[in-house]
């Protein structure tokens, strides 16, 4: 007997092939011409057909698979608990989206042939409340979406043709017309938890998640994200595609899934409205015909390198027997992507590597760090922490660090009530600060772009540095390391030498073992305050320069961050200024690509008097013979604070 090939896993077809979706289950269920009881009642469940009326939707997955379709979706776009307790069938969700999955899968497995494998998706819905827009938690989402992923995935994916439709999952998992990246974060989670559940996760049967977002006609998603929020939040989680459906027809779509293409290194997936809806005779139709849409939808295929196509709103078996006409013979073109490393407000992308500048991470949300903050934190002034906020935009910080660790409050709390607000006012992609992971945490849950946690490090052990690159691994952040370990006599490096070798050591732990990106990593070589008229921390300035000069020397893709401000602690305000501009000009030199700094009170070399400057530059590298040090003018107040410091 001649021996048949294993059937290929959906991502192995991708690579050879353009793979057809179906198209829109509305419509066919409204060209059905069900009446109320064939919904057991419920107006507008269209879940509840996958029970009450499994023929029709086995046959609607039937008539998409004979035009042509590779990959069927699953009838459970609402099949998650929190919406179907509208209907007050949430304690069904396990049976109809099983049901679900079998009709799929039946459908699947007739016209599957042992060239041409049929796959079955299980769609899983942006559901009716969003994080973002505070409707729901992180946690309560999180669990709803588990439910119907564990139903969806129960089984595992088919090893070989001749599936058992009773006991098998999807071959994969599709999160659909996203409107929260924050939603997005949170269905994937709920996904690898049923997967680790199911004891799929980081195995050879681990079922593929792919993503697509929706973007309205306007540009942006519903919360307000822009393609370049979106690919970049999504980055570093663990899925296998991301793409758009939904809003608009193939034409509108084109300009954000160019920006997909060319920025992301996932496959990219695409199922278009059949163009924009009109109103005709109080009727929704979506006008494009299966001929001019397929055009469009092939085009955009070649052109971008699409691996998935379909149909989304007004989209029938016509348009997708169109769709496999035009894509037959389209071979998937291998896109090569190095996206611009970088972090994410909950609206737009920002490089970690600023043209002619540092990173300026705003520092005065902080509230040890600023008297005002703290006072509005004790006050409970929202609004005024998120003025705060904006005025560090302002004045022209790229990113805000926030810190509300102050005893006696409860710092999770503050935080997520922080972070809610700050994220939708301001423009600002956020560096969560505090040594609790779960206060860090507690933001993330509320923070749709892609954040930067601050800080891991040694000091505590691998046990609290690992919980900290976990959090950064589930929520695709990024991660400040600070160069301190475990030793009792020296926790915090003070020497160029111990911060390189602290810096290789976290570097090591963070890729191998939790593996982190490594443009993700910012390595904070740790200041401390020269003057403190302190013998031993008299080096403290120029170990960090030498310290990031050997860091950035030997890990080119990482970044380097530090807290500007508190090299110059205690000093009065007008020293301040310059001391921290001449020390970010030397650091700049040595190849710091951050900083966490109050960026209005930095003043450019050329603002600074030649003596003033000498005068910072002595004390930054230590220069206290007449030999070495640069001239510097007498007495004047600044000078002589400066000096006294020296
Ligand atoms: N590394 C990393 N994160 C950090 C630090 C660091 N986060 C906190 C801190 N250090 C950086 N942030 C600040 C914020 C404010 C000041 C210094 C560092 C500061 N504030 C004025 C003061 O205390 O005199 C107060 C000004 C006011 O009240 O308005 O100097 O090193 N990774």
């Amino acid at each position: 007997m001649a021996e048949t090939a294993p059937r290929p896993t959906i991502l192995e077809a991708l690579e050879h092939r353009v793979l057809v979706l179906d198209g829109a289950m509305g419509t066919q269920i409204h060209d059905a011409d069900l009446t109320l009881d064939d919904f057991d009642g419920l107006e507008n469940c269209s879940e509840i057909l996958c029970t009450s009326r499994p023929d029709v939707i086995r046959q609607i997955h039937a008539g998409y698979l004979a035009a042509g379709a590779d990959v069927v979706e699953t009838n459970t776009f609402g099949g998650m608990p929190h919406v179907l307790v509208e209907f007050d069938i949430q304690d069904r969700v396990h049976e109809i989206n099983r049901a679900a999955v079998r009709l799929a899968r039946e459908a699947a497995l007739e016209h599957e042939t042992p060239d041409r494998p049929r796959y079955v998706l299980g769609a899983i819905g942006p559901g009716t409340k969003l994080v973002t827009l505070g409707q729901i938690t992180f946690d309560d989402l999180v669990a709803s979406y588990r439910a119907q992923a564990e139903a969806l995935i129960e089984g595992g994916p088919p090893t070989g043709f001749n599936a058992d439709s009773e006991t098998t999952g999807v071959d994969a998992v599709l999160v659909e017309t996203c409107q929260d990246i924050l939603q997005i974060k949170a269905v994937v989670s709920a996904i690898i938890q049923a997967q680790q559940h199911h004891g799929l996760w980081n195995t050879d049967r681990q079922v593929p998640i792919f993503v697509s977002i929706t973007i309205e006609q306007q540009g942006t998603m519903l919360v307000g994200s822009d393609i370049t929020a979106a690919v970049n939040a999504l980055a570093d989680l663990p899925i296998a595609g991301i793409g758009m459906n939904c809003a608009t027809g193939p034409k509108e779509m084109t300009e954000h899934l160019r920006y997909l293409g060319a920025n992301s290194t996932k496959h990219v997936t695409v199922y278009p409205n059949a163009g924009l809806p009109t109103l005709q005779e109080g009727r929704t139709v979506f006008p494009m015909q299966p001929g001019p849409f397929a055009e469009q939808v092939g085009h955009l295929a070649e052109e971008i390198g699409i691996s998935l196509v379909g149909g989304c709103c007004g989209t029938t078996p016509a348009h997708i027997a169109a769709i496999a006409e035009r894509v037959r013979t389209i071979t998937p073109k291998k896109r090569d992507v190095a996206p611009e490393p970088g972090c994410s407000s909950l609206y737009r992308f920002v490089e970690y590597r600023q043209q002619n500048t540092t990173l300026n991470v705003g520092e005065r949300c902080n509230a040890s760090g600023s008297r005002r903050f703290k006072r509005l934190l004790e006050e409970e002034d929202w609004d005024q922490i998120v003025s705060l906020a904006r005025e560090q935009m302002r004045e022209g910080s790229h990113m805000l660090d926030v810190n509300v660790d102050y005893a006696g409050r409860d710092n999770a709390s503050d935080m997520s009530i922080v972070v809610e607000k700050i994220v939708r006012q301001v423009d600002a992609p956020l560096m969560l600060d505090s040594t609790n992971p779960d206060v860090i945490e507690a933001g993330l849950k509320k923070a749709g772009g892609k954040c930067v946690l601050n800080s891991a490090n040694l000091e505590d052990g691998e046990e609290k540095f690992a919980h900290f690159c976990q959090l950064a691994k589930t929520y695709g952040a990024a991660l400040v390391l600070g160069t301190i370990d475990e030793d009792p006599e020296e926790a915090m490096a003070r020497t160029a030498d111990r911060k390189l070798s602290i810096a290789a050591r976290m570097h090591a732990l963070a890729t191998e073992t939790y593996g982190l990106a490594e443009d993700d990593l910012m390595f904070d070589p740790l200041v401390l305050p020269i003057s403190t008229g302190m013998e031993k921390d008299r080096r403290s300035a120029l170990e960090t320069i030498e310290g990031t000069r050997r860091i950035a020397e030997r890990f080119p893709k990482c970044q380097i961050t530090c807290g500007l401000s508190n090299v110059s602690f205690g000093l009065k305000p007008a020293a301040r200024q310059v001391l921290n501009s001449a020390f970010l000009h030397e650091l700049v030199q040595a190849g710091m690509t951050s900083a966490i700094l109050h960026i209005s009170k930095i003043l450019p070399r050329t603002k600074i008097p030649d003596y003033q400057w000498n005068a910072a530059l002595n004390l930054i590298y230590d220069r206290r013979d007449g030999k070495d040090a640069l001239p510097v003018e007498p007495p004047e107040e600044l000078m002589q604070e400066i000096a006294a410091a020296n």
